[in-house]
């Protein structure tokens, strides 16, 4: 009854002291430790080598991902069929994130690079912004994080709509829907943010087609997947003016290269796909409190559902 554990970010000291005082009765093993395969029930993971679940742990019941997104594994052409994915749904993750949305969010409102860029040159001289309630501030996914984000922005009181794959009523949100409310979404957003999973749906969104339908000037936030927006689309849509600013949490390729042109573009943010980060004691509760549903005979909650990718 062995979970497996591989990570190249995550610390296993912190997960495997939380793990095994949350539950003590399921062995833990590293992935590169020497140990029975055929044990192995359980995997807790992000970001593993491809193909290798499948080849080597026979009798694997449940997949948990350490991060919310799962598109990394989902995309993986040999992982095991039949086996659930399990994402992780944790309180870390939430309040990182909405600490994020809400310190980016309020600098595109506040122009807050503009005022920097007048201190560095040592220029005086007042910037008049709106105040919250007339920013038209967009959420692609009203998720685990964008339904809190959504609560944290409307706190703040600024005029926020929500856009969805299915119908959501949340108070204070103004929702929209599937592809015939992109349009009407998209034309009320001055401050868009992309908290989307990345699916065959969602892929190549961002895009030059979808900045000509904001209010020239909008600004952009995506800590959803770098998989979401067209990289030169954004650069192109900054030259414009059709975006004022852009900040990214998120790259098709990570490692962001440090070639690519982003990195030194005046109005661009670049953060290392650090908006939020899986909490190991938070985390592995949950995980715990999944493995005890398991051993009890019940199914884990936040099951991925393979058709829709999230
Ligand atoms: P959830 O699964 O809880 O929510 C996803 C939201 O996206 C839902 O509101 C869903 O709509 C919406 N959605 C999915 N597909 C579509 C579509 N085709 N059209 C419109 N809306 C769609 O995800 P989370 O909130 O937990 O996380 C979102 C993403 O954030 C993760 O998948 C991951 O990629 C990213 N992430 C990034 C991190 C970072 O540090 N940058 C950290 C953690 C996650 P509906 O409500 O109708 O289902
Ligand atoms: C993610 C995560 O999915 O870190 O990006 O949870």
């Amino acid at each position: 009854m062995t979970l497996i554990f591989y990570s190249a970010t995550d610390r296993w000291d912190d997960w495997a002291d939380n793990l095994r005082r949350e539950v003590p009765e399921i062995p833990l093993r590293r992935w590169d430790d020497p140990g029975d395969d055929a044990a192995v029930r359980f995997a807790l993971l992000w970001n593993p080598p491809r193909g290798e679940l499948k080849r080597r742990f026979p009798n694997l019941e449940y997949i948990f991902s350490l991060g919310a997104g799962v598109d990394a594994l989902l995309d993986d052409p040999d992982l095991p069929t039949g086996v659930p994915v399990v994402r992780m749904v944790e309180e870390a993750l939430v309040v990182g994130m909405t600490e994020y949305i809400a310190l980016h969010t309020l600098r595109l409102h506040r122009r807050q690079r503009e005022l920097e860029d007048q201190q560095r040159a040592r220029v005086w001289q007042q910037i008049a912004t709106p105040l919250a309630p007339d920013r038209r501030v967009g959420l692609m996914g009203l998720g685990m994080l964008g339904g809190d984000a959504a609560r944290a922005l409307t706190a703040l009181r600024f005029d926020v709509a929500s856009w969805t794959r299915t119908a959501k009523e949340t108070p204070g949100v103004t929702g929209f829907h599937g592809s015939e409310g992109l349009a009407p979404f998209l034309a009320r957003t001055e401050i868009l943010i992309a908290l989307l999973p990345l699916t065959n749906a969602t892929r190549g969104l961002l895009s030059r087609a979808l900045f000509a339908q904001l209010p020239r000037g909008a600004g952009l936030i995506n800590a959803g997947r770098g998989g979401l927006q067209v990289e030169a689309d954004i650069l192109a849509a900054l030259e414009s003016g059709q975006l004022s600013e852009a900040v990214l949490d998120v790259f098709s390729t990570e490692p962001l290269p440090a070639d690519n042109p982003l990195w030194s573009h005046p109005r661009v943010t670049i953060t290392p796909h650090n908006a939020a980060l899986t909490g190991a004691a938070s985390g592995a509760r949950e995980v715990a409190a999944n493995l005890r549903r398991v051993l009890a005979g019940e199914q884990p909650r936040n099951i991925v559902d393979p058709a829709a990718g999230y």
